[in-house]
């Protein structure tokens, strides 16, 4: 059990649009409610992170002159691959699942808000220098140690466990909660990439 003052559970992105029938649906996406749900009685700090974008972010395809879903364009900040239009500020699908438990959360993190700059990570932005204010919540808070679950293993999951692993934190991520887009072998580079980085991986 994780009832500690020290452990954080960081559920990230569990969202209408990253479920079944939603606008970037994770196959099985749904799935991870209810174990979400059991875990977090064996937290006392919980964060929710939830994916908001403003109407033609950068990062839709929607936005950009000839492109598609899941084509890449070069940004100011680098490489970035184009989504269909999700998580629009305000939006159902930007809702967090109906089953999902919010109530005990201690946090809710907005993340993606900045039309120029996608954010996969909690805890930077894509360009990787603009923090969102996570770090020093939780080192005022005194949490040293991170349970990430949610959506999507490897994106939003994956950058946010190695920006905390590489600030430092204890870090696992437990994948029987967790489920994966896997564009092009993304899931596989994404295990590898947080195992390189002492991510401590459950479930697998
Ligand atoms: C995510 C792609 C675009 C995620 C968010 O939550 O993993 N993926 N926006
Ligand atoms: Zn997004």
């Amino acid at each position: 059990m994780d009832i500690s003052v020290h452990h954080a559970l960081i559920i990230i992105d569990v969202q209408n649009d990253f479920c079944p029938g939603g606008a970037l649906a994770v196959p099985g996406g749904d799935a991870v409610v209810a174990p979400i749900n059991q875990m977090q009685q064996a937290f006392s700090h919980i964060i929710l992170t939830q994916d908001w974008h403003p109407v033609g972010h950068s990062s839709f395809a929607s936005s950009h002159d000839n492109k598609s879903p899941y084509d890449m364009v070069e940004m100011p900040y680098g490489p970035q691959v184009l989504w269909p239009d999700h998580c629009v500020q305000g939006s159902d699908g930007a809702a967090f699942h109906k089953d999902l438990e919010t109530v005990r959360a201690d946090l809710i993190l907005r993340k993606g808000t900045n039309r120029e700059i996608d954010s996969y990570s909690a805890f930077f932005e894509n360009d990787r220098q603009t923090a969102t204010g996570l770090e020093g919540y939780l080192r005022e808070r005194g949490i040293i140690s991170l349970r990430l679950v949610g959506l999507a293993t490897d994106f939003c999951v994956r950058y946010s466990a190695v920006d905390a692993a590489k600030l430092g934190f204890d870090v696992t991520v437990d994948l029987s909660a967790c489920r994966a887009i896997d564009l092009d072998g993304s899931l596989a580079e994404a295990l590898e990439d947080m195992r390189r980085h002492n991510v401590s991986i459950l479930g697998a």
